[in-house]
This record gives structure tokens, C-alpha cells and sequence, in this order.
């Protein structure tokens, strides 16, 4: 493929929205509004197609951020507690309070929209938790996607959305943000999408740590395999500061096909237990004195549910089970009436197996493979390797102005939403510190970040000039895996092997098993150490320079090079603060086995920042406000 052939084409707009998720389908659809009103542009740029990109392509099976004020319910400061609990004290109560307050209204939008939502007899919605409503939601994702589109058509001319374009890199005048390039992953093109604001909104990422399924399996992960860590890579590369690289999540799944547990353990009361029946949460309750004040309070941090699963595995007491068939069997026989019962278990049944075919098909085919049936027998659950997904029980992602009412001092310089870039904001996983926002919160941040960066549009109206040696520069250096391809690949029988170039899939193994063996993967049982992490980031430096040298033989494997760079941008901001943080703090998604306690000189935010113009690393303690 030559990569000399590629068109150049340059997109002018106002608004650049990066992603096509569910964060980017509320800015899409809140920025439109605003824009109408002020005559300003918005264009939209997802790698895949919106219908099914991003973490809900295959769809969910509850909303998960509801909190149902109108009913008198939940209150937003209890939302902010649990938030802050979960996560050991590391949150941002400005922006996760901005997020709960906003939230019912999108949610409400979805039901209008046509998302089907379960309810009970009187017409509530049924809740699978407090927050948690249950949706019957294999289409979610299309029913969003559809009303954005249908809100950037609004805009006539002033709307555009683009599909199947992968972005690779910011494009800077100064250290304000002014557009992204990328490349179409169908036909030979190159894009510049000019713009005046720009929301990074590109999800999370996953295979940056080795992953439990190989072989056969490969490519089988809880996290959508084409969320790749272009989020984090966007906003370093802008010289933003991120905060909380260092909080992974690990999700605990039905074990190889990554099925939901919420719905288990919420909906259907089922217990964990060990292989001997022991419920791990009862025996092992005076562990989670340890990490008190967090480790007492109801309920139990996700990461510590998952350290007193970890310690039974480590004494060898697995396979852990969920006992599906006892919570089962708990909730028919509170029923006296024995049709009622038999009635009630069909439901129960039916009900189990559409939590996986909302949102993990592939968990009902294991069921169906294994001969598993739900009220009958109880099924495997283990912990997933790490992903980064801040919108979930993860944090890590860019440092973000807060509300002006609510933010507190340095929390809030400007514009809601917008990074330490000037004109770059983020939201959904691409912002950090405002973790449990999950799909609702996602699309409502999306909406808080659009209408916030439509504003920025109509403050610096001013054009700034890309000259054209700042566009060539960046599209020789996005094709460039190609020209190394195109040149080196008739020195070998086998074009995967080649001593002048290295393919991306080989690439990528390599940062895994970095990330897993130093960074504390699943194989080691999430545990780091000083002397690992120094290795690992030595090693990753080495990956640093290989990187020049990653080749591509098609527009695919030029997305799949990309993808593997910002993947390595992701480690290394994940290294080096987890290394900069020197505790344990969240024991069930990493250990420090030489800093085995969490320490209260660490209540702290721990943040990080790239700088464009050195090339340096400087790590930043931020005070929790
Ligand atoms: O329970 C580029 N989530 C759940 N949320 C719920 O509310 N209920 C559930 O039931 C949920 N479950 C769940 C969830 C997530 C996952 C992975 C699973 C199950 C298996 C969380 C939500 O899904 C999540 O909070 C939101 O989706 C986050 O929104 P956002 O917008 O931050 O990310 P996205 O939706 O994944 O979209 C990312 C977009 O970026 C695009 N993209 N575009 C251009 N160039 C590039 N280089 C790009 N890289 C990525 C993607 O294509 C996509 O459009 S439960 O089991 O946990
Ligand atoms: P999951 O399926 O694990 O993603 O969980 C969906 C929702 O239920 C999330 O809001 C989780 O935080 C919550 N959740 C899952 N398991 C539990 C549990 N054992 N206790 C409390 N909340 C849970």
C-alpha cells in the first residue's frame, strides 16, 4: 500500500467531538441544541460505526447511575458517598455531583427514545440496587446513537458526523488545542479536522495487560476489545494534565466469558462463595477492618470484594463460585403458593438468562456449552485482568474543571468539563476522579462537556492558522508504519518476521507481558513492587524506541499500529504512578508488596503530566478538596 496515494482532507468545524460512545452521543445531542441557538458547527468522529461502537455495542442489561430524586429516592450527596467509598476516598465530589444531579433527566430521555425500561406493577422502574435500574437493553446503544444523529441532522450543514475514522493525535498551536488528526480505516485518506473546542471522548482501554483468554480465546475480554487507550494518549500528547493513571479496575466476571455479576448479586441476593460453600464476605469480614474507614462502610468497596476473593484464591480454596442455584431456590421458596412459585421460577429463569443475552451473549453460550443451568448449578467467577475504565469502578483519566458552584478553589478554572489544555475537554472515560458514572453518567458528563465546550466555541471565535508543513509532518508520521512496511517487506519469507520492523500484534504481546509480568497482572495475582515497576518502565523505554519501527501491510493493521501506541502511552502513565503512590490502597486491583498499607499522607489525588515540549514526566499530589 503506498502510502504517498493517501488524500489529505481537512475538516472545518467548531466543535470536534472525538468518539462515538455514550459520552460523545450526549455532547452530540446537548451540544446541537446550543449550537442551533448560536449558529455554531458541531462535527462528530468515531473509529466504528455509532450504531454498536464502544462499551455498550453489544448492549446492557440495567442502567446503573439512576437515582430516581423526583421519586424522593436518593439524595445526590448520598450518590457522592458511595462514590467516594468505593473508591477509598479518591473521587472528585465536584464532578460526580455534578453528574448525579444531571443524570435522571437523560435518563428519562432514553425511555422517550424508545430504550425499554422494566417496570413493576404500580409502573416504577424496578431497581437491581439502589442506583441500579434494570433495562431490557440490547439495543441501547442504537436508540442513542439515533438520537444524536438525529440532533446533529438538526443542524442542517452545521452537523456532520464521520464513521470508520481512526484518530491518532491532537494537533497544537501553542498549548491550546486546535484539532485531530486521523485516517479513514476503509479508503486511502487522511484527515484534519480543524476546530475551536475539541471533547475527547474515546473510551477506555483494554490488552494493555496480558489477558486471561489466550489462544483460542484471543481477543475475549470483559472491556470492548476496540477501546484502545486513545483517550489518555490524546490528552498527554495536548500536554494535559490526568489524574488517577494509577486506578485500574479489575471487574469480577463469570469466569471466561466476563458475564455481569450485578445482576446476581443485586437482583437475585446470590452469594460468592469458595469451592468448600464458605461466603468469603462473612469469613473473611475482620480483613476489611484493615482498610477502614473505607473497608467498613456498606457496601464494601468493589476492589476489597475482591481482594477477600483474591486471599481464598491464594490459599488455594478456589474455584470461587456464584451460587445461582441457592439464590434461586431462596427467592421461589418465599413464595407459599405453589403455582405462584412455579410461575415465579420460570420468571427467575428467564430473567437469568436475559441479564447475558442484553449484554454477553457469549456467557449464555458458555452456560448452554457447559450444560449449566442457572437454578440448578452454580457457575464459576473470577477476576478479570485490568482495564482503565474511569465511567466504572476505575478513576484514571484527565484532570477536569468542576462546576462553578460546586468546585471547589483550584478545582474549577473556567469551563466545565475542560482539561488543563486550553479548548480540550473530556468526558465519559477520557475524565478522571468521577468514577461510577457508568452509561447514564457517561452520556450525561458528555452532555455537561458539550454545551460547556459550545461556549469555549463562542468565546475564541478566532481561526488559528495549521500551517502546511504542521499538516504534512503529521500525516508522514500517521502513514508512516505503511512506508516502513512497503520498504522491508520482501527482505522475508514471512512478512510477520522481519529485523527491520515489528508487526503490531507482536508488539502489543510484548507490552502485555510487560504490563502483566512488572505492573502486576493476573499472572502474579495483581501484585507490584518497586524494583518490578523501575524494570518495567526500563523495558517500556526500549518499547518506546521499537515503536518507530512498527510496521503495517493494510489500513487495518495501520489502526491496529496506532492502537498499540496509545495502549503503550497508557502503560507508561499507569507505571509511573502507580510507582509515585506509594501504598495500597485499592488491595483487589493492585498490591504494592513493598508499601502493603494504605497510608494517610496518600489521601491525596496522585496526578501526572507529559510535557510536550521536553518530553519530561512530572508527578503532581493534588490535595482532596
Ligand atoms: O454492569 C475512537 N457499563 C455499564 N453501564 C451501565 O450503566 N450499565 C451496565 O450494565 C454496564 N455494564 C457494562 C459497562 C461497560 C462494559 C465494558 C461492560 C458492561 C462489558 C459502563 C458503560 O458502558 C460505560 O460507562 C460507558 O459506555 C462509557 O462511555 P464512553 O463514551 O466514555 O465510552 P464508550 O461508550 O466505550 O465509547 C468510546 C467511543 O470512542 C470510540 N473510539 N474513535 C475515534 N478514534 C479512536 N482512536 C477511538 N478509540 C475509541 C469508540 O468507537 C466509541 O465510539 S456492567 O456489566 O458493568
Ligand atoms: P457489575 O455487574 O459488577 O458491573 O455491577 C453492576 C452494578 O452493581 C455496579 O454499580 C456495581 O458497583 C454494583 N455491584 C455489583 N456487585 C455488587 C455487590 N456485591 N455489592 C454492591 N454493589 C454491587
Amino acid at each position: 500500500m503506498n502510502a504517498d496515494s493517501f488524500e489529505t482532507v481537512v475538516v472545518e468545524t467548531d466543535l470536534l467531538i472525538l468518539g462515538g460512545g455514550m459520552a460523545a452521543c450526549g455532547a452530540a445531542f446537548e451540544a446541537s441544541y446550543w449550537a442551533k441557538r448560536h449558529n455554531q458547527r458541531v462535527t462528530l468522529v468515531d473509529k466504528a460505526s455509532m450504531e454498536r461502537s464502544g462499551a455498550v455495542a453489544m448492549g446492557l442489561s440495567a442502567i446503573n447511575l439512576y437515582l430516581g430524586v423526583s421519586k424522593g429516592n436518593n439524595r445526590v450527596e448520598d450518590y457522592v458517598s458511595y462514590v467516594k467509598n468505593d473508591l477509598m476516598g479518591i473521587a472528585r465530589k465536584d464532578l460526580v455531583a455534578n453528574i448525579a444531579r444531571h443524570v435522571d433527566s437523560s435518563v428519562h430521555l432514553f425511555e422517550k427514545w424508545g430504550l425499554p425500561i422494566w417496570k413493576d406493577d404500580e409502573g416504577n422502574y424496578v431497581n437491581e440496587g439502589r442506583w441500579q435500574i434494570m433495562i431490557h437493553g440490547e439495543s441501547y446503544k442504537n436508540i442513542v446513537s439515533e438520537a444524536a444523529k438525529n440532533a446533529l441532522k438538526e443542524l442542517g450543514e452545521n452537523g456532520s458526523y464521520y464513521e470508520r475514522i481512526f484518530i491518532t493525535e491532537p494537533v497544537m498551536f501553542g498549548d491550546r488545542c486546535v484539532g485531530a488528526v486521523g485516517f479513514s480505516v476503509r479508503e486511502n485518506k487522511f484527515y484534519l479536522f480543524k476546530a475551536k473546542a475539541i471533547l475527547d471522548s474515546m473510551g477506555g482501554a483494554v490488552h494493555i495487560f496480558r489477558p486471561r483468554s489466550v489462544g483460542e480465546g484471543l481477543g475475549r475480554s470483559w472491556y470492548p476489545p476496540f477501546n484502545s487507550g486513545a483517550s489518555t494518549y490524546f490528552t498527554l500528547k495536548a500536554g494535559a494534565e490526568m489524574t488517577c493513571q494509577e486506578v485500574r479496575f479489575v471487574p469480577v466476571r463469570f469466569k471466561d466469558s466476563y458475564g455481569p455479576v450485578g445482576a446476581w448479586f443485586l437482583l437475585f441476593k446470590s452469594k460468592a462463595t469458595n469451592a468448600k460453600g464458605e461466603d468469603y464476605m462473612e469469613t473473611r469480614a475482620a480483613e476489611l477492618e484493615k482498610w477502614a474507614p473505607y473497608g467498613t462502610a456498606k457496601p464494601t468497596p468493589a476492589n476489597l470484594r475482591n481482594y477477600l476473593m483474591l486471599l481464598e484464591l491464594e490459599e488455594g480454596n478456589g474455584p470461587i463460585y456464584m451460587r445461582t442455584d441457592e439464590a434461586i431456590k431462596k427467592l421461589v421458596a418465599e413464595i407459599p403458593d405453589e403455582k405462584e412459585a412455579r410461575r415465579k421460577m420460570k420468571e427467575l429463569e428467564s430473567e437469568a438468562w436475559e441479564d447475558f443475552l442484553d449484554m454477553t451473549v457469549s456467557q449464555a453460550l458458555n452456560w448452554a456449552s457447559h450444560n449449566i443451568m442457572p437454578e440448578e448449578t452454580p457457575s464459576e467467577i473470577s477476576a478479570c485482568e485490568p482495564y482503565f475504565i474511569s465511567s466504572h469502578s476505575g478513576a484514571s483519566g484527565a484532570w477536569v474543571s468542576g462546576p462553578s458552584d460546586l468546585a471547589p478553589g483550584e478545582h474549577h478554572w473556567g469551563y466545565d468539563n475542560m482539561t488543563s489544555a486550553k479548548g480540550l475537554f473530556a468526558a465519559g472515560d477520557a475524565s478522571g476522579a468521577s468514577s461510577h458514572k457508568f452509561s447514564s453518567g457517561s452520556f450525561t458528563e458528555g452532555r455537561i462537556a458539550g454545551k460547556a465546550a459550545v461556549a469555549f466555541c463562542m468565546d475564541h471565535p478566532d481561526n488559528v492558522e495549521i500551517t502546511d508543513e504542521q499538516i504534512s509532518a503529521l500525516k508522514e508520521m500517521v502513514l508512516q508504519p505503511l512506508k516502513t512496511f512497503a520498504e522491508h517487506s520482501g527482505y522475508t519469507n514471512d512478512e510477520d518476521v522481519n529485523p527491520n520492523y515489528i508487526k503490531p500484534k507482536m508488539f502489543m504481546f510484548r507490552l502485555q507481558k510487560i504490563m502483566d509480568e512488572y505492573a502486576g497482572g493476573a499472572s502474579v495475582g495483581f501484585k507490584t513492587s518497586e524494583a518490578l515497576l523501575t524494570k518495567g518502565l526500563e523495558y517500556l523505554q526500549f518499547m518506546k524506541e521499537d515503536a518507530e519501527k512498527l510496521a503495517a501491510g493494510d489500513l487495518n493493521e495501520l489502526m491496529r499500529c496506532w492502537e498499540n501506541v496509545h495502549r503503550m502511552w497508557q502503560a507508561e502513565s499507569h507505571i509511573r504512578s502507580v510507582l509515585f503512590r506509594e501504598e495500597t490502597r485499592w488491595p483487589g486491583y493492585y498490591f504494592r508488596t513493598d508499601h502493603p498499607t494504605m497510608k494517610e499522607d496518600w489521601e491525596v489525588f496522585a496526578n501526572c503530566r507529559w510535557d510536550p515540549g521536553t518530553g519530561e514526566w512530572e508527578m503532581i499530589k493534588r490535595e482532596i478538596l
